[in-house]
């Protein structure tokens, strides 16, 4: 009896404990995007970028890019944020880069192509120089075609590549699609931690998806 009891006992509480875990869990999974990061300590470019995305310069679906508080460094440019190159190593002419680190860029898509907008299934940043220009921080927005103007934050994104000469952020759903019937993507770049020299060189920004049906 006393026996039964104990095991009677050790078994709520181990329902106890998964519920306990389950809520966690749960938790978790109320967080949509799932971040996979990568870096290299040797390499300014050792992570592929897309020609055929949704915001690749030449893409059918991308209407128009724009870019807010963006002051060009030298022979860095807006351009190679989405030219689907990664550029050469240590070429200015292969990076977006701003000295102050903050800019805003906007892609807005061809919702006359697709009126009910584009599901967009994944986002990967790219960056690479000598350290410490690979770690990144930006917040990424989404405007959708119900109200094409309206940014809506899907949250932060970082990563401390401190040391490092490139990193690679991919951002994918966790179930069907980041966001869905999307008319424009918002990027707003910020100074990574840690502060001070580390503004960040970047080299392609892929936002993968396609018309929403
Ligand atoms: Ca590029
Ligand atoms: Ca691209």
């Amino acid at each position: 009896m006393n026996t039964k009891l104990t095991i009677r006992g050790m078994a709520i509480a181990a329902m106890a404990l998964l519920l306990a875990m389950g809520v966690s869990a749960a938790a978790v999974d109320t967080a949509s995007i799932k971040v996979d990061i990568q870096k290299s300590t040797d390499n300014e470019i050792p992570f592929p970028v897309a020609k055929d995305d949704l915001v690749n310069a030449g893409s059918k679906y991308l209407s128009r890019v724009t870019f807010e508080n963006y002051a060009a460094f030298k022979d860095c440019n807006e351009a190679a944020l989405n030219d689907g190159e990664l550029g050469a190593p240590s070429n200015q002419k292969g990076v977006t880069f701003d000295l102050d680190g903050e800019w805003i860029t906007t892609f807005v898509l061809d919702t006359a192509k697709s009126p009910k907008g584009f599901d967009i299934s994944s986002i990967i940043t790219t960056a690479g120089w000598p350290p410490n220009r690979a770690c990144q921080s930006y917040e990424l927005f989404v405007a959708k075609v119900s109200a094409p103007t309206v940014f809506v934050s899907l949250g932060t994104y970082e990563v401390d590549a401190t040391g490092e000469k490139a990193s690679q952020i991919k951002l994918t759903a966790k179930k069907d699609v980041i966001a869905a019937n999307v008319a424009a993507v918002r990027f707003k770049f910020m100074v990574p931690e840690p502060k001070g020299g580390s503004e960040t060189a970047y080299r392609e920004v892929d936002v993968i998806g396609k018309p929403s049906k």
